[in-house]
């Protein structure tokens, strides 16, 4: 009796880390890679809020190493000096605006944590927040941190220790970063102080970066000491931070992503693998039919999915062919798959453009990030590619929400390249990756009417400015994709963005 009371319990812990709290009807976030707290700001509340998007995922907030002999790359930000609020996004009070601004528009943050390790040793020790450190002491003052933080005997992660030996993935450094011992209690209050303060000014939760690289054990301790979120936010009373861990897990590892779903969501790293695969055509469409965890992925309610993350896009971290903007037909029809399909939490990627893959952000001669300029048909410049605004991307967040939480009936598919399939009576998608058009009658599940679709263009008053379906009382109606088109899907469904 005691074991199942125990069990259940922590079951139902586990299951609290795994919610977003997303606001009423809102499904998917978007990580907007080394914006500025006052830009993302603007962006909730003249973009994201009004689009129906449900939150988004910001670079580390905490002080970092500035790294000027890299030209300032985008991985400074992963080598912390101090847990201070004030980095090249921003600082302390233009962080607290944001989240408020934010969920005020109706869109959740979550925080890139950085707290497995501090940074490495270089020849400058300028943080971000005017902070120094003494490599060679392991003495950061800005936290403070000393040598008893760290974990002992000094060593560096090698390449063979993934396969063997899990103590040294866990206790050494990965990349010369100095590995903080959370086994201490000291340094578990320093972590937990700063989650709970982000989480008062109201936050929605974490990604724990480098989650692979702690202990589960410690992590569970961590985790059952942040505060709920802050009602005063807009989030239910009782709420636990939403939670999804950095773990890279492509099978043959000492280390497996199982070890950490007791304790709350992890990152999917095989899904935008398979799904970057097959929109390219390296696998067929057809397969798809039983996407989900019969291909190895992870349970539904473990999941944090997305086609490219801010490492992957530019061949760091995990390897393989991962589709990214560069990419953009087989790219945009991944992530309409993606947000199509009820399997996984999405999460999109908004990238800034780039060549060398160490570049940092847009930045002035100072090194300040360049704020995104807005284009008159929505797209930015100033080198942000933003992702997000590409009509085929927001629609299809748009697409998920009304989809809502219904499952996925109706699979069609011609046993090669040419899929579709309904969501409820709420919504319908068709896919094209043959090189022969698609022509064919097929089940939308949609009640007989009009329906632009979202995909080649958009609804203007009465009419489409893309392709229009007409829909009979049978619920069947024509769809055509020819290959030369610009993308390779259709999508329709209810409501105001796609019924005539
Ligand atoms: C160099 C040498 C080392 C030497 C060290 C001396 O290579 O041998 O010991 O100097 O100080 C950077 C550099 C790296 C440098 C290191 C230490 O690339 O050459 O070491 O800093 O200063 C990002 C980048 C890393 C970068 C790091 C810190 O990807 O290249 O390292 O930031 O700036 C595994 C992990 C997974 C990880 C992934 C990249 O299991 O957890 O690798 N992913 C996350 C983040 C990622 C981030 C980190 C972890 C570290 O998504 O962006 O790494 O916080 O798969
Ligand atoms: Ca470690």
């Amino acid at each position: 009796m005691m074991r199942v009371i125990v069990l259940l319990f922590g079951l139902g812990l586990a299951l609290a880390y795994k919610n977003p709290h997303y606001a009423a009807g809102r499904t998917t976030m978007v990580h907007l890679f080394e914006w500025k707290w006052d830009d993302i700001a603007a962006e909730c509340e003249r973009f994201l809020g009004p689009r129906g998007f449900g939150g988004i995922q910001v670079s580390p907030p905490n002080e970092n190493l500035v790294i000027w002999s890299a030209n300032r790359p985008w991985w400074e930000r992963y080598q912390p000096m101090s847990y201070r609020l004030i980095t090249r996004s921003g600082n302390e009070q233009q962080f607290e605006s944001m989240v408020r601004r934010c969920n005020a528009a109706g869109v959740r943050i979550y925080v890139d944590a950085i707290i497995n390790h501090m940074s490495g040793t270089w020849n400058q020790n300028d943080g971000t927040g005017g902070s120094t450190a003494n490599f060679g002491e392991w003495h950061y003052p800005g936290v403070p941190f000393g040598r008893n933080d760290f974990n002992w005997p000094h060593c560096v992660i090698q390449g063979n220790d993934y396969g063997c030996c899990p103590e040294r993935v866990r206790n050494c450094e990965l990349s010369g970063l100095k590995d903080l011992n959370q086994g201490s209690e000291y340094v578990r209050q320093m972590i937990v102080g700063f989650m709970n303060r982000v989480i008062d000014m109201g936050v929605a939760g974490f990604r724990i970066d480098a989650a692979k690289h702690m202990w589960p054990g410690d992590l569970r301790v961590i985790y059952d000491r942040l505060h709920n979120l802050n009602t005063a936010h807009g989030f239910p009373s009782g709420a636990r931070p939403y939670i999804y861990q950095e773990v890279i897990d492509l099978g043959g590892e000492a280390i497996s992503r199982d070890e950490y779903t007791s304790l709350a969501a992890v990152t999917e790293f095989k899904f935008g693998l398979e799904l970057s695969r097959a929109f390219q055509g390296g696998n067929q469409l057809t397969w798809l039919t039983n996407w989900g965890p019969q291909w190895g992925l992870l349970a539904h309610a473990d999941a944090l999915t997305f086609i490219d993350n801010h490492d992957n896009q530019r061949g760091h971290g995990a390897g393989g062919n991962i589709l990214t903007y560069k990419n953009a037909k087989p790219y945009k029809a991944a992530i309409a798959f993606m947000l199509a399909h009820p399997y996984g939490e999405p999460q999109l990627m908004s990238s800034f453009a780039f060549t060398n893959t160490e570049a940092g952000p847009p930045m002035d001669n100072s090194g300040n990030i360049v704020s995104p300029s807005i284009n008159s048909d929505g797209t930015c410049g100033h080198g942000w590619v933003c992702e997000h605004r590409w009509r085929q991307i927001f629609s299809m967040v748009d697409f998920r929400n009304v989809a809502g939480s219904t499952g996925l009936n109706d699979w069609w598919d011609n046993g090669s390249n040419q899929i579709a399939f309904c969501r409820g009576g709420q919504a319908f998608i068709a896919f094209n990756n043959d090189n022969w058009d698609l022509n064919q009658s097929l089940q939308t599940c949609l009640p007989a009417g009009t329906y632009c679709d979202v995909i080649s263009g958009s609804k203007s008053g009465n009419s489409c400015t893309g392709k229009s379906v007409t829909v009979g009382n049978d619920g069947r109606a024509n769809i055509y994709i020819a290959t030369h088109e610009l993308d390779m899907m259709l999508a329709i469904h209810r409501g105001d963005n796609s019924r005539l």
